[in-house]
């Protein structure tokens, strides 16, 4: 059906009066929900009212859509296996403009907005910095007006739920679908076949036969539509993230059930339902799993196969593709989308192999997210030519390609062809995804100006030898709009009041709030604002966990992925090494602290679970210690999430960021802290550089070796038994850790980790250590000149303007899409 839209009838747009908006409630509570006002429970309430703010959402939804589609201009593609979005309603209605209206309206019907909202379940469809980026550039793609598809898998369970048992993880599965979920439509339209295994036909696809057939699946699956539309600042634009599920051919095989096999009639559903049911739980690390590639295939397939259907059905020719759509990929996860889309030129739209190869690199984007060599992917070639033959026919074509002209025109030598080949030949045979990623695109981005130097010096050396004009960098950003207007309201008005409204559009305009660094009375107020910040903290972890802590201590924060190269280990043993100072010099004037960790481990990573433990133990001991009197705390906050981090940022007053120079590409949350007005500590690692650069050195605590420093102690050797020994605190830290002080119940409990740090010590835990309690105690120094430390913090809000994900995104739209 496709009839002239203008001469139908149209819904009447929805109007904004606090009035109208609670009759509208009212209206969705008794004919959807079924209720009436006496008889609605909370989550019903929650309900009829993310029904009234999703009609506004879908006015502007269709608007921006028949716009997109009358202008007939490119289009970006997000191809992302992780989208950590978190609640959605907040984030509409302050979008939309109408925060004040809703919660009027809520109010006059005996509703409290802030209480409801958080019965909202998050959408975790993500493991970290990674997949919140996605969620960030979302919204900011909607918000500077770039149409935008994002693209990626509808897990049933997302990221686990964290709960700590006798101090240890456990993970338990989230289901945030189960109530339903008000924010996503079904498109049944958009369905798409996706194959698995089967065999080639050879003499088709060398080019004489039929390519269409040339490739023959033996499982198949569908692909369907789920549709989220995602709202940007003031409501200007609205785009879609499309989510694929996985749906059987034949939801129940007849014959099989027939014949008595009830079991095995419900095999193809089984499957089908495995597939899109579980985000793989592991972060900078490979998940080495089949079913892990069938995801990324069946994502790709469905996601290409979309958009070429768009492509030819509005522009007709195929050829004309790299002009109407900018694919980016988001890490390596999607990247067998390169061979797709060179499936889909050459077998089914019989495009020769240097034409379809000219499209698909200039169609593709790559990110670069890490330089881990545990997160690299690879895949054995039995396994990708077992479940995707033709493509490892394609992977075949695309080396030959790229290793014939690094030989001939470029003279590499065997030992630089092997580095740039998509099959590694060390040991087993693998497909390397990031060498796929890096020759299909036009464009391989870092996500920190030094992650994307040590790109160009590291893992992709040969590479950029090979097209050196193809890295480039685009430094993470974050949206002002979640992680700060909607999460701290309170330093949003505070702000307005002191420089006025641009900064909502233009967060560099951030910049003139720096002048207010020597104003104290404006300090006062900015130091109230952190004290709410910090006592709504303390009123959450009293009632959730039963913490007490004083919210005029030193607010010390650690949230992010549990890692051994985040140094979570550093922080501990650091807090150790306080603890035994405190316990010696009772005298000194400490500092009371809190020290807060929060984190999720991979459920097979052994030490980073075993670090959860330590953080616990180390709590224990230490919150019961009458020797300490209070003066320091330590809490491991269970089950991070994006909702807790929207807490947890504006109430923190120093933000660790403390990894091993050179392995954290960029970090994200370390500027969530930072424009929420915590300090930061950290190395000179990933953004942490340029946030340097942008809130001056003076204002940033920065310590501990340089990357180049940490590479050249890696290859010269060093020693970190002799650095323990020549450090008092570290080696009596050490020594308490190590036997068993924190854990009498299994004393050898952490012998083997500390006994990792004598050997080998490869992030550099025993080697920065004594820079970093150093740099502790400067800043005990600093608290206790609390105007200094405030006019510090106030010129990190100022400095930080910069990092808002809307410049990020600008800066791919125009050097890397050709969009804007
Ligand atoms: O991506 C973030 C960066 O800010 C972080 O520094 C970086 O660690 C993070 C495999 C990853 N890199 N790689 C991953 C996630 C899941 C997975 O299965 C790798 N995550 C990052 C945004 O740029």
């Amino acid at each position: 059906m496709n009839r002239a839209s203008a001469a139908l009838p149209k819904p009447a747009l929805r109007g904004t009066d606090p009035a109208e908006l609670a009759g509208e409630i009212i209206e969705r509570l008794t004919y959807r929900i079924g209720k009436n006002a006496a008889a609605a429970k909370s989550h019903d309430w929650l309900a009829a009212t993310i029904l009234v703010i999703r009609d506004r959402v879908i006015d502007r939804w269709i608007a921006s859509t028949e716009g997109t589609y009358q202008a007939g201009g490119k289009r970006v593609y997000y191809l992302s296996l992780e989208f950590l979005i978190g609640r959605l309603m907040r984030d509409a209605i302050s979008n939309l403009g109408l925060m004040d209206e809703m919660r009027e309206a809520l109010s006059s019907l005996g509703v409290d907005i802030d209480l409801i909202r958080e019965l909202e379940p998050d959408a975790a469809l993500g493991n970290g910095g990674l997949g919140r980026l996605a969620a960030c550039f979302m919204e900011s793609l909607a918000s500077v007006d770039v149409p935008a598809y994002g693209y990626g898998i509808r897990y049933v369970n997302g990221m686990f739920r964290q709960e700590i048992s006798d101090g240890w993880q456990v993970e338990l599965p989230e289901t945030w679908l189960a109530h339903g979920n008000p924010w996503e439509f079904e498109r049944r339209e958009a369905s798409y076949e996706i194959g698995f295994g089967g065999v080639v036909d050879l003499a088709a696809a060398d080019g004489s036969g039929d390519h269409a057939r040339s490739w023959k699946p033996q499982d198949r699956i569908i692909a369907t539509a789920f549709d989220t539309p995602v709202v940007g600042w003031r409501g200007t634009r609205v785009n879609t993230l499309r989510l694929w599920t996985a749906q059987p051919i034949d939801p129940i095989l007849l014959d099989a059930f027939n014949a008595g096999d009830h079991i095995g009639a419900l095999k193809e559903s089984n499957k089908a339902e495995a597939l899109t049911r579980v985000l793989y739980p592991a972060d900078s690390h490979q998940a080495g799993q089949e079913l892990r590639l069938r995801q990324e295939y069946f994502f790709s397939s469905a996601s290409l196969q979309d958009i070429v259907r768009r492509h030819v059905q509005y522009f007709g020719d195929i050829r004309t593709l790299p002009d109407k759509a900018a694919i980016q990929l988001n890490d390596t996860h999607p990247a067998v989308s390169v061979a797709e889309l060179m499936r889909i030129l050459i077998d089914l739209h019989n495009l020769d192999f240097d034409e379809a190869w000219d499209i698909t690199r200039a169609t593709f984007g790559y990110t670069n997210h890490t330089l881990l060599p545990e997160a690299l992917e690879s895949w054995p070639i039995h396994l990708f030519e077992q479940l995707l033959p033709r493509h490892m026919q394609l992977v075949y074509a695309i080396n030959a390609k790229l290793l014939i002209e690094a030989r001939r025109q470029h003279g590499f030598d065997d030992a630089a062809i092997s580095a740039i080949s998509l099959i590694d030949e060390g040991g087993e045979r693998r497909v390397r995804m990031g060498n796929l990623a890096f020759a299909g695109s036009h464009s391989v981005n870092g996500v920190s100006a030094l992650h994307t130097e040590l790109m160009k010096e590291t893992v992709f050396a040969g590479f950029h030898r090979l097209y050196p004009d193809r890295i480039n960098n685009k430094t993470n950003g974050i949206t002002p709009r979640r992680w700060l207007m909607q999460c701290n309201p309170e330093l949003t008005t505070l702000i307005r009041e002191a420089i006025g409204d641009a900064f909502l559009d233009d967060t560099e305009k951030l910049r003139d709030l720096g002048r207010f660094a020597d104003d104290a009375a404006f300090r006062e107020k900015f130091a109230a604002v952190k004290l709410a910040k910090k006592v709504a903290l303390s009123n959450l972890l009293r009632e959730r966990m039963g913490l007490k802590i004083d919210p005029a201590a030193l607010f010390d924060t650690q949230i992010k992925r549990i890692h051994e190269y985040k140094r979570q280990l550093l922080n501990i043993i650091e807090a150790v090494a306080l603890y035994d100072q405190i316990r010696s010099h009772p005298e000194r004037d400490w500092v009371p602290r809190v020290k807060l960790f929060g984190g999720k481990a991979a459920p097979s990573y052994h030490n980073a679970k075993l670090i959860i433990k330590l953080a616990n133990d180390v709590a224990r001991v230490i919150n019961h210690d009458p020797a300490v009197q209070g003066l320091l705390k330590v809490a491991f906050v269970p089950n991070y999430n994006v909702s807790l981090a929207e807490m947890m940022m504006p109430a923190a007053d120093l933000s660790e960021q403390i990894s091993t120079a050179g392995m954290e590409a960029s970090g994200t949350g370390n500027m969530k802290f930072a424009l929420n007005g915590a300090l930061t500590i950290g190395t000179l690692d990933g953004a942490n550089v340029e946030m340097r650069d942008h809130v001056g050195a003076e204002n940033i605590m920065i310590f501990g070796l340089t990357a180049d420093q940490v590479g050249k102690a890696r290859a010269e050797g060093h020693d970190p038994r002799a650095i323990i020994e020549g450090s008092r605190e570290l080696s009596q830290a050490l020594h308490a850790i190590g036997g068993g002080v924190f854990s009498p119940d299994d004393r050898d409990r952490y012998k083997n980790l500390v006994a990792g740090l004598y050997d080998h010590d490869w992030f550099m835990v025993a080697a920065d250590f004594d820079s970093y309690a150093a740099k502790q105690r400067e800043i005990d120094t600093l608290w206790g000149d609390r105007a200094a430390w405030n006019a510090m913090a106030i010129r990190n809000v100022a400095g930080m303007g910069w990092f808002s994900s809307d410049r990020t995104i600008r800066q791919y739209a125009s050097e890397i899409w050709g969009v804007l």
